[in-house]
């Protein structure tokens, strides 16, 4: 091999990879909107990045979790993100208490986050409505962990649903506030939202967020459903008085199910339109559940498989948290430097 082009091998072999960090709650069983707005894209940039995906249950216990629910959920999310397709090998995948930098860099940030703006924050005004009995400080510190969790390995891109835009800018503006101050410490990290999917409506208030958490079972699809279950759930969407398959304004079930078909599929709204072109809503709901429930179903049977080998999840945890926590703890012991704090050899 010539010189020049050992040079350029070795240049790409140098090149630094940029850095990707995303997680999710372990607060239920994933829904089809964790898949599309966030592992979908958690996947697809999986070979090109470095990439730290996390379970987070530190964020999952702002809301009142039963204990013995928490430890199953915090399982079949690692499980989850194994059977989509995300390799241990490829990434690192850890849960978000097994790296105990996490909630000691959020305490540090907290002190450079404003409480005008936390209290701005949309979820939390939105979980709090929801939870009036439970208004505690963590859900109102909750972008602050979040904050942590992104800047603690220097991130450059997070992959992440458009309901967590707010949360995102304010971790960009809290690494530029400590950036401001003490000098080059933080990565200021790009949010990656997709075009379609980027927000999942419930299946039964198609103007409300598809979450994991809704009390109504038909409001939203899990993962790990069955395939009549599935089915059923679509059949039972709620739609409009019209009757063509459009995407426009105003039709905000019709419009939900074209995003949940186009992103299984690939096909723009403009051959949706066409594909059901003189056919009904039934049809057209049929041909999601059916879709929907098929693409799923390879995900379903390696999560069983996976969730019978605990073993096998714990070593990928353990691994995950040393993998993680060498990078954790450089970010923090250089942040701590930077504030003064004494550090012992
Ligand atoms: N409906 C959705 N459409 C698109 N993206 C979504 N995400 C969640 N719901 C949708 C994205 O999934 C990632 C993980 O979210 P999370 O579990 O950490 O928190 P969340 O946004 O609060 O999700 P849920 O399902 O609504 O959880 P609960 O019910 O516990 O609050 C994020 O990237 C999010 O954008």
């Amino acid at each position: 091999m010539s010189e020049d082009k050992i040079n350029a091998t070795e240049n790409i072999k140098n090149e630094k990879k940029k850095r990707i960090f995303s997680g999710i709650q372990p607060s239920g069983t994933l829904t089809l909107g964790n898949y599309i707005g966030a592992i979908r894209n958690f996947l697809l940039l999986s070979g090109e990045y470095d990439c730290l995906y996390c379970v987070v249950d530190e964020h999952a216990i702002t809301v009142r979790q039963v204990p013995a629910e928490l430890r199953r959920h915090t399982y079949e999310t690692l499980a989850i993100y194994i059977a989509c397709g995300l390799s241990p090998e490829e990434n690192i995948l850890f849960i978000q208490s097994h790296v105990h930098q996490h909630a000691e860099l959020s305490w540090i940030l907290g002190c450079y986050a404003m409480f005008g703006e936390l209290s701005r924050m949309t979820q939390f005004k939105d979980k709090s409505a929801n939870n009036s009995e439970n208004i505690n400080a963590g859900l109102f510190t909750y972008p602050v962990l979040m904050a942590a969790d992104i800047l603690l390995y220097q991130a450059d891109l997070v992959p992440v649903g458009i309901d967590q835009k707010q949360h995102l800018e304010l971790a960009r503006t809290i690494a530029e506030r400590f950036n401001g101050i003490y000098g080059d410490t933080f990565v200021v990290p790009d949010g990656y939202i997709p075009e379609v999917g980027m927000k999942i409506m419930s299946l039964a208030e198609p103007t409300k967020k598809m979450s994991k958490s809704d009390t109504n079972v038909n409001g939203y699809v899990a993962i790990l459903d069955e395939p009549d279950t599935i089915i059923r759930k679509f059949r039972r969407a709620v739609t409009d008085s019209d009757s063509t398959v459009r995407y426009a304004e105003g039709k905000d079930g019709i419009n939900n199910l074209m995003s949940i078909y186009s992103s299984f599929t690939g096909k723009s709204y403009n051959e949706i339109e066409s594909e059901f072109e003189g056919k009904g809503y039934g049809d057209f709901k049929t041909a999601v559940g059916e879709t929907v429930s098929d693409g799923l179903k390879p995900i379903r049977t390696e999560f069983n498989r996976l969730m019978t080998d605990k073993s096998y999840l714990e070593s990928v945890m353990k691994q995950g948290a040393e993998q993680a926590g060498r990078l954790a703890e450089r970010t923090l012991k250089k942040v701590q430097k930077k504030l003064g704090f004494v550090l012992l050899k």
